[in-house]
This record gives C-alpha cells, sequence and structure tokens, in this order.
C-alpha cells in the first residue's frame, strides 16, 4: 500500500491548491468552512425530542420542508400508468438474460406524455429458496443507449450485463426523456405536460426536475411491482451526480424503494449545502435552476437559514437503505460534506431501531464502510460511476439480504 493509503481520507492539498481560483467565490479549504449548526432530524418543529412512535409525523414534517424549500411539490393531477412494449430479446449475454424495451406511457386529460424503459432479467436460478429477485433501477444522466446498444456495447457507466450476472433484474430509464436537462424547455416535459393538462402553471414552489425524474423512476417501481419475478421488498435506485440527487429524493417521496445510491451526487444530493465546500447553493440555483423549485434560489446567500440540510434528506429514508458514494477527485461534490450527511443522519436510523455508518473518521479511499442500513466509500479517481462504484454497491445490496 502507498503511504496513507489507510489512513481517513483527506482532500490532496496539491489539489486543493490546483482548483483553488485567486478570487473564487469557489472554496476548496478545509480551514475556510464556515462554523455551522445543522437541523436537527430529531427534534420536531414544536422543540420536541423525536421518538421511534413520533418519527413518522417528524418525517412528514421533514418531507413538506424540502418540498417547500429545495425539490418542490409535486403535482396532484390523475393520470393513468401504461407500460406498452416495444421489443424482446431472449437469452442475451450468451443466455444469462432477457432483454426488452417498453414504453411507460402516461395518460392524463386526454393527452400522454411517454419515456422509454429498459429492462434486464436474469434468467439463472435464483439463489436459495427465494423465488423473486432484488432489483436495481438506475437513472440515466448521459447518453442514454438503444436497446440495441445496452446488448451489444457493454458500457461502464451502466454495467447490465455484470448487474444481471448478480442476479439482479437491471432497469434504466433517462432523464432527459422524463424532463429535459436544459434551462427554458419546461413545456417540453413532464412538467409541462401536468401543468397543461391541470391548468396549472408553475409556482415558486413547484417541483423541479430533480424532483420529475424521481417521479419517473416511481413509475418504473410501479412496473416492477406488476413482475412475478421482482422482489418488492428489494428494489433499489441508484444514480450519479445530478441523477443522484435525483435518486435520493426519489426514495424520500416514495417509501416502496428500499436502497438508494447516490454517486457522486455533490451539491443538492448527498453533500451538506452548509459547509459550503465546491459547489454551493448559490452556484447550482445559478447554473441549474431548474432542477429545484425556485424558492430553492433564494438561499443562495443564506444557507444557515434554509430550514433543512442534506443529512435530513438521507435520514428520510430510515429505516430503509442508503448507499453514498464519493471519489477522490472530485472536489466539486464535497466528498467529506458528503460522508458528513450521512453520519448525521445516523441517530435516525438506530432511534428506528437500526446500525448506520456513524464512525466520524472518514474510511480510506477505496475502503468500502458498511453498517446495518447505510454504506460509503470514496473511490480514487475523478467524478464518475465506474464498473468498481457498481460491485461495491452491489456488495452492499448482498449485505442486506441477511
Ligand atoms: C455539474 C453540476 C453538479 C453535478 C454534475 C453532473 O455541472 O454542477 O451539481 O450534478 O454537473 O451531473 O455531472
Amino acid at each position: 500500500m502507498a503511504n496513507g493509503a489507510d489512513k481517513p481520507w483527506q482532500a490532496d492539498p496539491e489539489l486543493v491548491e490546483k482548483k483553488s481560483r485567486p478570487g473564487s467565490e469557489i472554496n476548496y479549504h478545509e480551514s475556510k468552512v464556515p462554523s455551522y449548526d445543522l437541523p436537527d432530524p430529531l427534534v420536531d418543529s414544536a422543540g420536541e425530542a423525536v421518538t421511534a412512535e413520533s418519527w413518522p409525523q417528524r418525517r412528514e414534517e421533514l418531507m413538506e420542508l424540502f418540498r417547500e424549500h429545495v425539490y418542490g411539490r409535486r403535482p396532484s393531477v390523475p393520470y393513468r400508468l401504461n407500460a406498452i412494449n416495444v421489443a424482446r430479446h431472449e437469452g442475451v449475454f450468451e443466455g444469462a438474460a432477457d432483454a426488452r424495451e417498453l414504453k411507460l406511457e402516461i395518460t392524463s386529460g386526454g393527452e400522454s406524455y411517454a419515456f422509454t424503459l429498459l429492462l434486464f432479467t436474469p434468467t439463472g436460478k435464483v439463489a436459495g429458496d427465494e423465488s423473486k429477485r432484488p432489483a436495481i433501477v438506475f437513472l440515466n444522466n448521459r447518453d442514454f443507449p438503444t436497446l440495441k446498444q445496452a446488448i451489444e456495447e457493454p458500457n461502464d457507466f451502466w454495467p447490465v450485463r455484470q448487474i444481471c450476472e448478480r442476479g439482479f433484474v437491471a432497469a434504466s430509464v433517462s432523464t432527459k426523456q422524463i424532463d429535459p436537462d436544459a434551462k427554458g424547455k419546461f413545456d417540453e416535459g413532464l412538467r409541462g405536460f401536468f401543468a397543461r393538462v391541470s391548468g396549472t402553471g408553475p409556482d415558486e414552489h413547484s417541483w423541479g426536475a430533480l424532483s420529475a425524474w424521481g417521479w419517473g423512476l416511481s413509475r418504473v417501481v410501479d412496473y416492477l411491482l406488476t413482475m412475478p419475478e421482482v422482489d418488492p421488498d428489494r428494489i433499489a435506485v441508484v444514480g450519479h451526480s445530478r441523477g443522484g440527487k435525483a435518486a435520493l429524493w426519489a426514495a424520500a417521496e416514495d417509501p416502496r424503494i428500499a436502497v438508494a445510491y447516490s454517486n457522486n451526487s455533490g451539491c443538492g444530493g448527498a453533500a451538506l449545502s452548509r459547509r459550503e465546500y465546491g459547489e454551493t447553493v448559490k452556484r447550482i440555483t445559478t447554473a441549474f435552476p431548474y432542477w429545484f423549485c425556485k424558492h430553492f434560489a433564494s438561499y443562495g446567500d443564506r444557507v444557515a437559514e434554509l430550514p433543512v440540510d442534506q443529512h435530513q434528506l438521507i435520514a428520510l429514508i430510515a429505516p430503509r437503505s442508503v448507499y453514498v458514494t464519493s471519489a477522490t477527485e472530485d472536489l466539486w461534490a464535497d466528498p467529506r460534506g458528503e460522508y458528513l450527511s450521512l453520519i448525521n443522519a445516523a441517530p435516525v436510523f438506530e432511534r428506528l431501531g437500526k446500525s448506520a455508518v456513524s464512525n466520524p473518521q472518514m474510511p480510506a479511499a477505496d475502503q468500502p464502510r458498511t453498517s446495518g442500513q447505510t454504506g460509503y466509500h470514496i473511490r480514487s479517481g475523478i467524478h464518475n460511476l465506474t464498473p468498481t462504484d457498481w460491485q461495491h454497491f452491489m456488495d452492499f445490496m448482498k449485505t442486506l439480504e441477511d
């Protein structure tokens, strides 16, 4: 092992210097992180300590705060979901899986909106005496493959063959197909669709694209729950970066999601906003205002006044499971802030009778740490979702079976 390879991770000072620009508002120095107080997930708005029994009410209070101030409120418009088979190939990956392409079509007020679902089901025998498989739904925020590409062109970002070979049903949808990942395209996406059919325009607290993407994940869950081969208690959602932010919020909004995995999700995802390290609320709401509700931008210059912070987002998923990962060179996403979120959510898991990662020291690079419902690793390298990240995550999924 290289010197210090088993010591708690800390940002490489040379990298910190390299990334720090004179006069820039973006801070990479740990010494310049402002002092802050995190809002306590286990004290309610009346100042009362939260017990396991009162957690459901406190959870709802926190959900409302996140909706109102960060991700926005989803519309409550009735709709119908239709899954349309588009293509099917049996025995792909030398017989290891069956592959399908479906269209998930949402119909409301006589209009429809649709996005593609790619779905791979392993063909092998299910381990033990169980007859059902866990499923992993990947929210792809990069180039979404065609079914043919997913079968024929191995892709490290979504290593679907390896996922199937480890016994998981593998599903994927595209962020952009659910709601465009660009400014000024509201009318073209799911949010525009719902605004049109309900006749209500967006306001200060309406859902942003991250929430719409997460809503799309929940429609995949709807479909998976109709599949007899899927274990309804072991459905995971996975996202990288902006996709990781959406995956966490999707799991907060949808209790049927058993596991959320956020990879390099940073600001607005796993990282604590109050640290203002790397990407800040001010910067993200300037560059990507449409990801959040409009109101979130008003906290750009006053993050200390945010009624929530991101450890509470992770806590909202308790007592279900959360896996968070960072990358050593991805200081923009604030690895330490991501780890601190995870450990500051641990008291909620514990209050609910579960264990969670709580060691205040970060692990060394490339050494996954798991405890009960949560897990973490920081991979050597750049901002990316790699086969190594996937393997560690699937190892974590396996620990949940015991
Ligand atoms: C960046 C953005 C991050 C992160 C990233 C990504 O430009 O600032 O918040 O989400 O994009 O999605 O890769």
